[in-house]
């Protein structure tokens, strides 16, 4: 087990030193991970849509059209899977979750969690304090190009400083909600937190 740990250490150079969290090693491709199909969508403007509901003055659904005519930001981050892969420096582009609560009806006071709901019924539990962080996207764009199928298009949340199982792909809604309720990895027994410098990889 040390021994695995020193040699992964060893492969990060010096510049790395202090952006690669515990027990992950750095990786110039970008698996794909993810449970189930990849979903299509031959027409998107007519077969996606994005509803939000829950704690928030009224339900409301954007179409593709209402909802890329967003402001869009970019921004640069590290991500951290939890199989161990790190990838550093990754541009992203979308609209930033704060931007996008703007747009959409009033949050109650009572909203304190959110819940990305996913083509196939996938599912990622993330507090709504970490979403207001602004590097908290809806991303839409990978490295200046439209998200590949398999990455998430049409789009994933971009969820900072936790494991990567919780920017979830193919996103479909969001739900607001007064209470915490696990999604579909932390149910399968992933850390809730997801904090990967604390490396809060699995449920105790
Ligand atoms: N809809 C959906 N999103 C998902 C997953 C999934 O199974 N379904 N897996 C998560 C996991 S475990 C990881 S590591 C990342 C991987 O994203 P990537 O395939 O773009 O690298 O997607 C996350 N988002
Ligand atoms: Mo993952």
């Amino acid at each position: 087990m040390f021994k695995a740990y020193k040699k992964q250490d060893d492969q990060n150079s010096a510049a790395e030193a202090g952006r690669v969290p515990p027990g992950q090693y750095v990786t110039d491709k970008f698996p794909v991970l993810h449970y189930g199909n990849v979903p299509s969508y031959p027409d998107v403007e007519q077969n996606w849509d994005l509803r939000v509901w829950g704690e928030l003055e009224t339900t409301t659904r954007l179409s593709f059209a209402e909802f890329r005519a967003l402001p869009t930001v970019e921004i640069v981050t590290d991500i951290h899977c939890v199989t161990r892969w790190s990838k550093l420096d990754t541009r992203w582009g979308g609209i930033r979750f704060s931007d996008f609560l703007q747009a959409i009806p009033a949050l109650l006071p009572t909203a304190t969690h959110v819940i990305a709901h996913c083509e196939y019924g996938f599912t990622a539990n993330v507090p709504l304090e970490v979403l207001l962080h602004p590097d908290a996207l809806l991303a839409y764009t990978y490295e200046g190009e439209e998200l590949t199928p398999e990455h998430g298009y049409p789009l994933r949340l971009l969820t900072p400083g936790k494991y990567f199982w919780k920017s979830a792909k193919w996103l479909r809604g969001l739900e607001f909600l007064s209470h915490d309720k696990l999604g579909f990895w932390e149910r399968y027994g992933y850390n809730n937190h997801a904090d990967p410098w604390k490396e809060e990889r699995y449920a105790e």
